[in-house]
């Protein structure tokens, strides 16, 4: 089985952020199961009298106060840190993509070449990233709340009426992507999927061209 590896740069950074939580709760669910099985076989009674009574053990008490808190801790820093560089934007972008979604679709416009895909559930229209450069998307909606989601980026962003959430995306492996919207949103929500097709930048240049003769 080849280990999967996400598609953009920023889907690479949250896998990351992913596995430590996988390891630290393995570790932690592993220390829960012995503390469940263990004792009743290591340490069970065979007479009735009482094992010793107190009232209360402070050490203990401190350390399972503390340690859940610096794990807690630790792993909140984990995250912010590998959040930032998802949620940071560089200053030029290599393209900017206005991305529309709507009952039942989605809108892609490249204001700067002047091209605009859109798309329906029975023809689902293609997003063209260049691959290994940023692409800003500035996403809404025209309608309800929708959600934009890339399984293949581990990204999914909330597309908002009257809000424009922005974020960059750093393709860093030429194919096509499976797209769809990941928030119900009516009755042909399972029709709003696209496709991403990400272009080393010449290829990617050729499909703007083709895109502003008015080919969809
Ligand atoms: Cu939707």
């Amino acid at each position: 089985m080849n280990a999967f590896v996400p598609g953009t740069a920023q889907g690479g950074i949250l896998l990351a952020d992913w596995q430590v939580f996988i390891v630290v709760a393995a570790i932690i669910g592993a220390i829960v199961v012995a503390l469940i099985v263990l004792p009743p076989i290591l340490w069970r009674r065979r007479d009735d009298a009482l094992p010793p009574q107190f009232k209360k053990n402070t050490p203990l008490e401190i350390g399972y106060t503390v340690v859940p808190l610096l794990i807690v801790a630790v792993l909140f820093w984990v995250t912010l840190k590998n959040e930032w560089p998802v949620e940071a934007q560089v200053p030029k972008p290599y393209a900017v993509v206005h991305v529309t979604a709507f009952r039942w679709s989605w809108r892609f416009d490249y204001p700067a070449d002047g091209v605009s895909v859109s798309g329906t559930p029975q023809r689902p229209p293609e997003l063209a990233l260049a691959l290994g450069e940023p692409t800003r998307i500035e996403l809404v909606s025209a309608d309800v709340n929708h959600a934009f989601w890339v399984p293949a980026f581990l990204f999914k962003r909330d597309a908002i009426p009257g809000f424009t959430n922005s974020f960059d995306l750093t393709p860093v492996r030429a194919g096509v992507y499976r797209g769809e919207c990941g928030e119900f949103c009516g009755i042909d929500h399972a029709g709003m999927t696209f496709q991403v097709r990400v272009l080393p930048p010449a290829a990617y240049r050729a499909w703007i061209a083709q895109h502003k003769k008015g080919g969809e």
